[in-house]
C-alpha cells in the first residue's frame, strides 16, 4: 500500500528567487497538507549525508556545495499516494523535461539547481523525514 507521506525541500535557488510561496500554494492546492516545516540552512556535511546515495557520481560534489550555499526550507507533506503524486508535481530531474506547469518546469534554473526536492519511495521518505524532524515537530 502506498504511503501517506513525503518529504520535500525547497532548494537553495528557489529560496533565492523569492518562490517559497508560489510553490507552497501549488503544493497546498495539489492536495498536500504540511505535517512539519522548517526554515534552515544545511551546512556541507549535512547535505553530503542527506545524499550520501549519490555519492561518487560526477555531480555529487556540486550538488553538496549548491544545496548548502543557502536556506532550504524542509517540509514533510501528507496526501493519498504522497510520494508518487510528489514526484509527478514536480516534474522530471532535469526541467528541460519537466512537464509544462510542474513545478520544476516553473522555477527550476538547470538540473543541478531545480527548485526542488522529492523522495523517491516510502522507505526514503521515512529516512529523508527523520533527517530533519523529530516527533515533537510533527503535527
Ligand atoms: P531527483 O531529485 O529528481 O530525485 P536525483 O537523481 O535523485 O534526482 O538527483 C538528486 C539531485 O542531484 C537532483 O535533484 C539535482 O539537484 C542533482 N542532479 C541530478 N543529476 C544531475 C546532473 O546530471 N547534473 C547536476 N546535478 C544533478
Ligand atoms: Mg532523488
Amino acid at each position: 500500500m502506498a504511503g501517506k507521506q513525503t518529504f520535500t525541500m525547497i532548494k537553495p535557488d528557489a529560496v533565492g528567487k523569492n518562490a517559497i510561496g508560489p510553490i507552497l500554494k501549488i503544493i497546498n492546492e495539489a492536495g498536500f497538507v504540511v505535517k512539519a516545516m522548517k526554515y534552515t540552512q544545511l551546512t556541507k556535511a549535512k547535505a553530503g549525508a542527506f545524499y550520501t546515495v549519490h555519492n561518487g557520481k560526477p555531480f555529487y560534489e556540486g550538488l553538496v556545495e549548491f544545496m548548502s550555499s543557502g536556506p532550504i526550507v524542509a517540509i514533510i507533506l501528507e496526501k493519498e499516494n504522497a510520494v508518487e503524486d510528489f514526484r509527478e508535481l514536480i516534474g522530471a530531474t532535469n526541467p528541460e523535461n519537466a512537464a509544462p506547469g510542474t513545478i520544476r518546469n516553473l522555477f527550476a534554473t538547470n538540473v543541478q539547481m531545480n527548485a526542488v526536492h522529492g523522495s523517491d519511495s516510502d522507505e526514503n521518505a521515512i529516512i529523508e523525514s527523520d533527517f530533519f524532524f523529530s516527533k515533537t515537530e510533527r503535527f
